[in-house]
């Protein structure tokens, strides 16, 4: 039966997304909010022909509602996460706030639904960077266990938001016309630039991004010490990230198998025509479901690896694609209802 949805964060570059999701996908909806902050109360958007108000969330705003798509940030999912299930609501949040919490299930359907069986309340969706890897490499790792993942990934504009998007244009636009423009949203010019992920610096020397390559990838795959080390780059891209990925398995996997697998797989596609020295783009990308794969080669210094190169939509199967299908997972699976949990909010 149709279900009531709330969107947090509706406004935002992950919020539009999921209200095109919606439409586009036919999630079966009863009655639908769009929640944002007091700056956009009033704006409107448009759903099935439909102009919806934009709302300020408010305690109110959860009571006879199913599913939260909450995409608004850490802080704010952490203010909202008591009320939202307390509500009895069920939280599918796109945050990094609780995707470490060991009650709280990490979910990419095509790789661990079962685990989304038992939650209490609150289901984490992957960071963007890890649901395009994992998903891409979970098949080859299912015939054939890894060993260790070296990851860098080429991340765009739209993971640091809709304003760091607009950022890089107006940028690339004043950069054409001679000027020398400063950075606002991001931390240094993008257009015409890259740097090193923005995210704060842990004590080892990583930032937060690629640590959560490292923890988000090993809870998802059920390995605890699956050995894996990441560099990620933000790159003037609006919205598609690329990685380059070199897999070392146990054993001798063949690039025949590894594209035979790959092209079966669900939530990627094979995407190479070697004569062409054609390869996933990020353009290719933006605005499709599935993670491209391609560039498939045997690793020349190790027996057992392989090197891939990925292409996949940051808004799409990087968060607002993976929330909606968590969320048609609930509701074909009957598990919205909370189990009993200590989890403290
Ligand atoms: P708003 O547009 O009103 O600022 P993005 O990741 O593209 O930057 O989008 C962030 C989303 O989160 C936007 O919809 C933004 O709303 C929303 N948001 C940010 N801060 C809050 C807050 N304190 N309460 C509710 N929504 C928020
Ligand atoms: C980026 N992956 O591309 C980040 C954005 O933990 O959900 C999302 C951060 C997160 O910058």
């Amino acid at each position: 039966k149709p279900v009531n949805v709330a969107i947090l964060g509706a406004t935002g570059a992950v919020g539009t997304e999921l209200l095109q999701l919606l439409e586009s996908r036919n999630f079966p909806i009863n009655t639908l909010k769009l929640l944002a902050s007091p700056r956009s109360a009033g704006t409107t958007l448009k759903f099935k022909g439909e102009t919806l108000k934009v709302e300020a969330v408010e305690a109110k705003a959860f009571q006879d509602v199913d599913i939260v798509l909450a995409s608004a940030g850490g802080s704010t999912s952490k203010a909202w996460a008591q009320t939202i299930v307390e509500s009895g609501a069920v939280m599918v949040d796109n945050s990094s706030a609780f995707r470490m919490n060991p009650e709280v299930p990490l979910i990419v359907p095509e790789i661990n639904p079962e685990a989304a069986a038992n939650h209490p309340g609150i289901i984490a969706n992957p960071n963007c960077t890890t649901i395009l890897m994992a998903v891409a490499i979970y098949p080859l790792h299912q015939v054939q266990p890894i060993e260790r993942i070296v990851v860098s990934t080429y991340q765009s504009a739209s993971g640091a938001g809709a304003r760091a998007m607009e950022e890089v244009k107006i940028q690339s636009q004043a950069i054409l016309n001679g000027e020398d423009p400063k950075a606002e949203i991001l931390p240094y010019p993008l257009a015409f630039n890259l740097f090193p992920h923005n995210s704060p610096l842990t004590d080892a020397g990583y930032c937060e991004e690629e640590m959560k390559m490292v923890n988000e990838t090993r809870k998802i795959f059920g390995e605890a010490n699956l050995k894996i080390t990441a560099t990620c780059v933000r790159v003037p891209v609006l919205r598609a990230h690329s990685e380059a990925i070199n897999l070392e398995f146990k054993q001798p996997f063949s690039v025949a198998q590894a594209r035979e697998i790959i092209a079966q797989s669900p939530g990627v596609q094979l995407l190479e025509d070697w004569q062409k020295n054609y390869f996933p783009m990020p353009i290719d990308a933006s605005g499709k479901d599935d993670v491209l794969v391609g560039r498939i080669r045997q690793d020349i210094s190790c027996n057992n690896g392989l090197e891939l190169w990925i292409c996949g939509d940051q808004i799409r199967k990087g968060a607002a694609l993976n929330a909606v299908q968590v969320a048609e997972l609930l509701i074909k699976e009957s598990w919205l209802n909370k189990k009993p949990s200590t989890l403290k909010v």
